[in-house]
């Protein structure tokens, strides 16, 4: 049987410099996406590539004193080496320079002259030329592009324009039709609001004042407008426009594409021209255009001439491919903004990876080999706490597929993350060494059994997001091929007895955070934040003892304050992934809090009130600007809200659909 056709593609970014984070954001994400299509039999065609022509590209090969062509090489020899350290699994590379590329984009020009779409015509207005986009003055914010906030320039030349208004009407039914073709929802809103209610233009589709681009068949001082250029890269790599009757079958499977991943900066482009365009080719639209979020830095925007721009091969060369892969799309909600912080990176490689994946791992292997000789052995009878992890490694499956389908990158990560946990808990709960040494073999084989069941399920969950360990951890526990597929995912247990497994050493190293913050630092020219330092006067640590525990007392009798004073006090939504007690503390829980753009610890006195498993998943309300201080040796950063009332405590919680990292105010 032949598999189902998924195309999938991210924007073709432009070789004027080394990518960024950004970049490798958007390029990950669909790796992700792609790998996890494969798993699950699906036919993927999955393009990334450069967009080498126009204004600006030319004059930054003008501007290093480089010929053009070799400019372009030498930054495109670059990003493939990165998206081959990043382990990107496309399965084509376009460049726009390309003749399978130039030859159709001509022959397109012709045929949308010849078929009225494009016209001779005068263009005069203003042009920015980092974003390569026409804007008219009405647009321009302040004097400048309203997308980057640059300077603009006046241009005035003769041009050939495209008819977009003739489209429009079709534009909005197949808007209407088709309502999840721009996700998320709020930027179709926001296409429809800011560029087709107040009247779409029909759009400038040459230059004359410049020539490093396509030229114009039948007028060659014009060469087509890059982003025309750019747009059609989608058809021409898989075979739009061929002769060849190999490329034209591969056009007719792939097309139309299932999803076209972007970044909001480029939704207009992909939802109102790509569209329109392809309307006038007579070929069918996207199934979708996701426009991801954009990664920031605490001063904003990442931009070069703010020296704020981190090159992804510095981590990756620090940290390895796969930890890179995690915090990408483990940090932000896809679809929302996200900071980049050092801290961020370094909390989510020492709690998720080295604490939570690493240790559950090793531990089972180590296990295995102290306990069992290093052989899987066959499961006796099994109890309710097995019973329980089983059908939590068997709905997270679902959660993930779920999540997956919604192209939800992190909410997918975090269920992987919930059964991780609740393996780790599970090897606690039932002490393997315990029952070692009450000789309790039979129990101890069935719960070394569940552990390394436990890890393969992990292993073959995690897979399409990181792209060396799940090929290492089959290599050390000797999973059969047929035990890695998605397919095998379907039932709990089915593992193997018998197999080997190597003791191995830890897969990801803990690192010491204020070290590394600084390495970071040095590394990327990225100014640190304050890191927590431990407190030891008792009054500091009493007052930031979280909550309502010693505030009970509420306003009364507390001193009125302004608004200038209360509004010192930063509040947002976050989401509890994981609480357990601290050891020796009847009172206190260590909570790890997800805030959108960061993860904290808090420590908070509600152990009397909450069993650590009730909170996993609940929308609290948290101080995160509250000093950082020990509590029984143990870190806290920020504090939980309650309310109280007698022996009576209930956390403040928010709906479900609020972000994390929402301010509350
Ligand atoms: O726009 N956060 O290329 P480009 C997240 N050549 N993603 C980011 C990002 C950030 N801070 N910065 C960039 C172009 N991106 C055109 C595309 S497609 C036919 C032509 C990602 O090099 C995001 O995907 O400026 C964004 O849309 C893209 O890079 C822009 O890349």
């Amino acid at each position: 049987m032949t598999k189902p056709a998924f195309y999938i593609t991210t924007p073709i970014y432009y070789p004027n410099d080394k990518l960024h984070i950004g970049h490798a954001y958007t390029t990950v994400a669909a790796d992700a996406l792609a790998r996890y299509k494969r798993l699950r039999g699906f036919d993927v065609m999955y393009l990334t590539g450069t967009d080498e022509h126009g204004q600006k590209i030319q004059t930054r090969a003008q501007d290093a004193g480089k010929p053009v062509k070799q400019f372009l090489d030498e930054i495109i020899e670059w990003i493939q080496d990165l998206w081959a350290r990043l382990d990107i699994s496309n399965d084509d590379f376009i460049r726009t320079t390309e003749p399978r590329h130039t030859k159709v984009v001509e022959a397109i020009f012709e045929r949308l002259i010849d078929q009225g779409d494009i016209y001779l015509g005068k263009y005069e207005g203003w042009y920015c030329t980092p974003d390569e986009s026409f804007w008219s003055e009405r647009e321009l914010v302040d004097g400048k592009c309203p997308e980057c906030g640059r300077d603009v320039q006046w241009v005035t030349e003769e041009s050939y324009f495209f008819r977009m208004s003739k489209y429009v009407d079709r534009l909005l039914q197949y808007y209407e039709d088709h309502p999840d073709f721009i996700q998320p929802e709020s930027r179709k809103n926001e296409m429809i609001n800011n560029f087709i209610k107040p009247g779409l233009q029909d759009l400038c589709v040459s230059r004359t004042s410049f020539d490093w681009g396509i030229h114009v068949s039948r007028s060659p001082e014009h060469v087509v407008y890059v982003w025309l250029d750019a747009l059609t890269n989608y058809i021409t790599a898989i075979g739009y426009g061929s002769n060849d009757p190999a490329l034209q079958e591969k056009f007719e499977r792939y097309w139309p594409c299932d999803v076209h991943f972007v970044g909001k900066d480029i939704v207009r482009f992909h939802t109102i021209y790509w569209p329109i365009i392809l309307m006038a080719l007579g070929l069918p639209l996207p199934k979708k255009v996701y426009g991801h979020g954009h990664f920031l830095m605490k001063d904003g925007k990442m931009s070069k001439s703010k020296g704020n721009v981190i090159d992804p091969k510095l981590l990756i060369e620090r940290y390895g491919s796969d930890a890179i892969r995690y915090f990408l799309l483990r940090e932000v909600p896809f679809g929302q903004d996200g900071v980049f912080t050092p801290e961020g990176l370094v909390q989510r490689l020492n709690f998720d990876l080295a604490n939570d994946l690493g240790n559950l791992i090793h531990r089972t292997a180590a296990m295995m080999n102290r306990f069992a000789g290093g052989k899987v052995p066959g499961p006796g009878k099994w109890e309710q706490v097995d019973q329980d992890l089983a059908a939590l490694a068997e709905q997270t499956v679902l959660d993930v597929q779920e999540h997956m389908d919604e192209m939800q990158f992190s909410l997918a990560l975090t269920d992987i993350w919930k059964l991780v946990r609740q393996g780790n808990k599970y090897i606690d709960e039932t002490a393997p060494w315990s029952l070692n040494k009450r000789g309790e073999s039979e129990r101890l084989q069935t719960v070394l059994f569940i552990m390394v069941e436990t890890v393969r399920f992990i292993t073959v969950l995690v897979s399409p997001f990181l792209s060396k360990l799940p090929g290492q951890v089959a290599a050390q526990f000797h999973f059969e091929p047929e035990e890695t597929t998605w397919d095998s995912l379907s039932r709990f247990g089915a593992l193997k007895p018998g197999n080997a497994v190597d003791a191995g050493t830890p897969l990801f190293p803990r690192l010491d955070v204020n070290d590394e913050i600084a390495a970071l630092e040095t590394l990327t020219g990225v100014r640190k934040q304050s890191v927590p330092e431990e407190s030891n006067s008792k009054n500091v640590q009493d007052k930031a003892v979280p909550s309502s525990v010693q505030e009970q007392t509420a306003t009364q009798g507390k001193q009125e304050i302004g608004i200038d004073v209360f509004s010192q006090v930063e509040l947002k939504v976050g989401q509890i992934e994981h609480a357990e007690k601290v050891e020796g503390a009847d009172k206190l829980l260590k909570i790890q809090v997800n805030l959108g753009t960061e993860q904290r610890q808090i420590v908070s006195g509600i152990a009397k009130y909450y069993q650590p498993e009730q909170l996993a998943g609940q929308k609290v309300v948290v101080v995160t600007n509250l000093k950082p201080v020990k509590l029984r040796g143990v870190m806290s950063n920020g504090m939980l809200l309650a309310a109280s009332e007698g022996d009576k405590l209930t956390l403040v919680t928010v709906p479900e659909s609020m972000p994390n990292g929402a301010v509350v105010k």
